[in-house]
């Protein structure tokens, strides 16, 4: 049978997916890239269920299909498989898919051609939900997991003229990933932002970060890069608005530097970006469009550019009746709007990395962001390789976004029960956040202590900022809870109330004290802004949520698989009373409690 390997003789392997641990990609791989030019393999892919993992368990990609002039039967067909266009969650493709969370098959055929010798093209993926392996002319490229976040791989030995490119997707949620197996939104598969190839030169710029040095004086830029070899170089910075045009040295590949300059500081309401270039002396060049602001927390504030702000904020998950989390620009632009509309200088984008379009529009459109990855819930704290995931989830998501103004909080999870383990687990990752980036704060979304009714999670001793997910008026039915709550609380450090709210179905109506009413969750948003105007150390807030969102676990008939918290419909096309109630809040705080 021996010489059978490559097609059914794999049946009886049951370990079939430890040989692709072999080859995986992960942060270190990662490069730079935005405004860089990419040849996108979007578009119309083959695809097969898979639901047996049939793909790899019988390496599909090896295409044996003759052994010694026999003609070996195969399960697979991939030019007459049917047709997706990608990027897609699978799930809003076709109904039958609506429901389906473990292994799709994806492939197609394009044609490369060398343009400069010695180039190298890197295959990026904007994200693939959760294991994703890539297959490149008959063999294995390396894998990826994790559901969110961009990965890249060095494709240049493995192209051909003609080439064919095979991508399994496994979105299976399984007790160990992050987020594991339980969460409180749709689990959609697929690839579902852009898969592109970016042709680079031998030696290109890696890393690039350019941001503002946060010492409280807001004169000087600091600019940090890598290059792809460790060899000694020397390259020309610019920001042309600010007269910057100066030589950068790279040593063995790296260059550490700063210069004086003043811009204008970036704000919500000011959302100044400059263009800013690197380019290496005859050789790569990278720009970008980036924002200078300084954000920290100072005693129990929060300062932007050196003043008091309070963060009017709104929470939202990445999702699209229509789209999954496949959105396109036109939807998120429509989203800061809502928010902008609302009020909101801030949003929380929960509970994983959304797309990098959304940092980039909201520094575009002035709004401030918070980062989260998806470290929910009962993550299994005590697996190292849970461990190992959630920290390079956060480390793909800090590289992806460094030189995004708007992003001023990396939050290291949400609502983890207190434990020594999930304390070790959680200071890891914000250790980890604060070596790879010194220009934000780090929060996570805390949960209250029922039993003292107090802000009382351990965590905080490690966080700039405590977020607080509180559902009184929810899920606990005392109003008196919260100023209680508030009272017997003396955080040394700022704190946003990360959550709070009610469901409501859109257009269904009652009394005040009809749960799952428009009206009902308008006064729990009346109640609590009461409640959270009169205390000080409260410096923001992201009720829950911006809109509806699909949701496995909400059943009733008021829900209909959906988490109905929002202050939209799902459609976006339907505000429900409460959002009024925070807009008034909003608009009356607005310029006035921010203000030192
Ligand atoms: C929470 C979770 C959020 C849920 C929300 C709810 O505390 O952080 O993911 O969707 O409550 O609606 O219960």
């Amino acid at each position: 049978m021996a010489e059978m390997k490559g097609t059914s003789a794999d049946i009886h392997v049951e370990d079939y997916m430890a040989e692709y641990e072999s080859s995986f990609t992960d942060a270190d791989s990662m490069m730079y890239d935005r405004f860089r030019k990419k040849e996108l393999l979007n578009g119309d892919w083959h695809y097969a269920v898979d639901q047996y993992d049939t793909c790899i368990r019988q390496h599909w990609y090896r295409e044996v299909s003759e052994i010694g002039g026999f003609t070996l039967p195969v399960d697979y067909s991939f030019d007459e498989w049917p047709v997706m266009r990608l990027p897609a969650s699978w799930n809003t493709v076709e109904e039958r898919y609506l429901l389906y969370e473990q292994s799709m098959v994806f492939t197609r055929r394009f044609r490369y051609a060398e343009e400069t010798e010695g180039e190298k093209i890197f295959l990026k993926i904007g994200a693939a939900n959760y294991l994703c392996r890539v297959f490149l002319n008959r063999q294995y490229v390396g894998m990826h997991r994790g559901g969110s976040t961009p990965f890249f791989f060095d494709i240049t030995k493995y192209l051909e003229k003609e080439n064919r490119i095979i991508i399994q997707v496994d979105a299976s949620r399984r007790p160990t990933q992050v987020p594991t197996e339980n969460t409180d939104w749709f689990n959609y598969g697929g690839v579902f932002r852009d898969i592109a190839l970016i042709r680079l030169p031998g030696v290109f710029v890696k890393s690039f970060r350019v941001s503002l040095i946060p010492d409280g004086h807001f004169d000087r830029i600091s600019l940090g890069a890598e290059l792809s070899a460790e060899t000694d170089m020397t390259a020309r910075f610019m920001i042309p608005e600010l007269g910057i045009d100066e030589e950068v040295e790279f040593l063995s590949g790296r260059a550490e530097t700063f210069f004086s300059a003043s811009p204008e500081l970036w704000s919500p309401e000011n959302p100044k970006l400059y263009d800013v270039c690197l380019s290496l002396d005859g050789g790569d060049a990278v720009r970008d469009r980036v924002g200078f602001r300084e954000i920290r927390a100072e005693g129990r504030r929060i300062l932007l550019n050196g003043k008091d702000i309070f963060l009017r904020g709104i929470s939202m998950h990445e999702d699209s009746v229509e789209t999954g989390r496949a959105l396109t620009d036109s939807e998120r632009m429509e989203k800061i709007s809502i928010a902008k509309e609302l009020g909101c200088n801030f949003m929380r984008l929960a509970h994983y990395p959304h797309s990098e379009r959304m940092a980039e529009l909201a520094d575009e459109m002035g709004l401030l962001l918070w980062e989260e990855i998806p470290v929910y819930w009962a993550i299994r704290f005590t697996n190292d390789k849970t461990y190992a995931d959630a920290r390079n989830q956060l480390l793909e998501l800090i590289r992806r976004d460094y030189n995004r103004a708007s992003v001023i909080i990396w939050s290291v999870g949400n609502e983890n029960p207190d434990s020594d383990e999930r304390f070790r687990f959680m200071k890891g990752l914000a250790d980890t956040a604060r070596a790879e980036d010194g220009t934000r704060m780090v929060s996570a979304a805390c949960l209250v202590s029922e039993e003292k009714n107090a802000i009382a999670d351990r965590l905080a001793e490690v966080l700039d900022v405590i977020g607080l997910n509180e559902y009184v008026g929810w899920y606990s039915p005392d109003f008196a809870r919260l100023p209680q709550l508030f009272a017997n609380s003396s955080p040394v450090k700022p704190v946003i109330i990360t959550e709070c709210g009610a469901d409501a179905l859109a257009g269904h109506h009652g009394t005040d004290s009809d749960k799952g009413t428009e009206e009902y969750q308008a006064e729990v948003y009346r109640k609590q802004v009461e409640v959270i105007s009169g205390i000080d150390y409260v410096r923001g807030m992201t009720p829950w949520i911006l809109f509806d969102f699909r949701c496995p676990r909400r059943t009733s008939f008021l829900q209909r698989y959906y988490n109905t918290k929002g202050l939209l419909s799902a459609d976006r096309k339907h505000r429900k009373l409460a959002f009024y109630v925070l807009q008034e809040f909003y608009r009356s705080i607005a310029g006035g409690k921010e203000k030192s």
